[in-house]
């Protein structure tokens, strides 16, 4: 028996994925730039077992839905392989709730099969492959702060000292999300009347969140992030039908977050494909921030991450 288990963990984008530029190259409209966050996770062990007639996917101690089951299958297949394989996948993520969870999922993967496979590819190789899975995982392949630059199959870490940052994630609904992001981003790309607009600003803001990596500006960092993900979320609800991700609980806590902003605390929001909030701040200042987000923040629903690292192999 041959089998390999890797680790990934997920990453949030300061500047988002949000569309494709070619559906079935995955290339993207937009440049994309994320750091993964070390406490949310996927572990997957593949395993090439005798006589198999068929490849057995087990996700959280599951049989994958037919609908997982084609994905990771035709996925696996692009590895030339010749062999069924066992793949057991836990997630140490509330799956499809905007956190996510398929960039971890798919980055485990693809590490595990690359190396159950024997394959030869570089990690960047590797990573552009992994697109295909799920196109933020190919993110998930790399340390510090990584860019999927616009129209490209290209996945690169942006060679920057990494910020001393965390990330406070406030889970405000771990059920799973009623649109995934896929048909989202496809219809908002057809039918909302600002998405070339969105796309067009983003340009820019890849150009200057570059910079602001490079000259270790926090406050940059968050003000372009914080600016990206609100656009990217008005693109949803321009769109039609509107796609609406964010919560009345999701506002109520962005009001509260703009209020603190106001009064000079420094910490910058963004949101992905679902109500949860993400609250980037600077590692220094989380023990003050974390009692002020206390008072409109159940602690149960509030957890704290540095970033992580790149997927890898944890045992063979
Ligand atoms: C991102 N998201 O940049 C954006 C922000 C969600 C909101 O990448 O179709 O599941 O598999 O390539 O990777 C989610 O999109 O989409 C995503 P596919 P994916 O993180």
């Amino acid at each position: 028996m041959k089998q390999a288990r890797a680790i990934a963990n997920i990453n949030i984008a300061l500047l988002k994925y949000w569309g494709k530029f070619d559906e079935i190259n995955v290339l993207p409209t937009t440049t994309s730039i994320s750091f993964v966050l070390d406490r949310f996770y996927t572990i997957t062990t593949i395993s090439i077992l005798p006589n198999l007639k068929q490849d057995v996917l087990i996700i959280n101690n599951q049989l994958a839905s037919m609908d997982d089951h084609q994905k990771i299958t035709s996925f696996l297949d692009r590895f030339d392989r010749h062999d069924y394989v066992q793949v057991v996948s836990e997630n140490h993520v509330p799956i499809k709730a905007g956190l996510a969870s398929s960039a971890s999922a798919y980055a485990s993967i693809a590490t595990a099969a690359k190396k159950v496979f024997n394959t030869h590819w570089t990690l960047s190789e590797l990573a552009s492959i992994t697109r295909f899975g799920s196109g933020s995982a190919a993110r998930s392949m790399f340390d510090g702060f990584v860019k999927w630059n616009a129209y490209s199959d290209c996945i690169e870490q942006i060679h920057a000292p990494m910020l001393d940052i965390g990330m406070f994630v406030v889970l405000v609904d771990a059920n799973p999300k009623k649109i995934s992001s896929r048909e989202a981003m496809a219809i908002t790309k057809q039918t909302s009347w600002n998405y070339d607009v969105w796309v067009k600003k983003s340009v820019q803001q890849a150009l200057d969140m570059e910079a602001a990596i490079m000259n270790q500006d926090f406050h940059v960092i968050g003000q372009l992030s914080q600016q990206n993900a609100l656009g990217m979320h008005t693109t949803m609800m321009a769109a039609d039908p509107p796609i609406i991700y964010l919560s009345s609980e999701s506002m109520r806590i962005i009001h509260e977050l703009l209020h603190l902003q106001d009064q000079g605390v420094a910490l910058y929001f963004t949101m992905d494909a679902g109500p949860n909030i993400k609250i980037l701040i600077q590692d220094q200042d989380r023990e003050i921030i974390e009692s002020l987000l206390h008072q409109f923040i159940d602690p149960l629903n509030l957890m704290y991450s540095k970033p992580g690292k790149k997927a890898r192999i944890i045992h063979e």
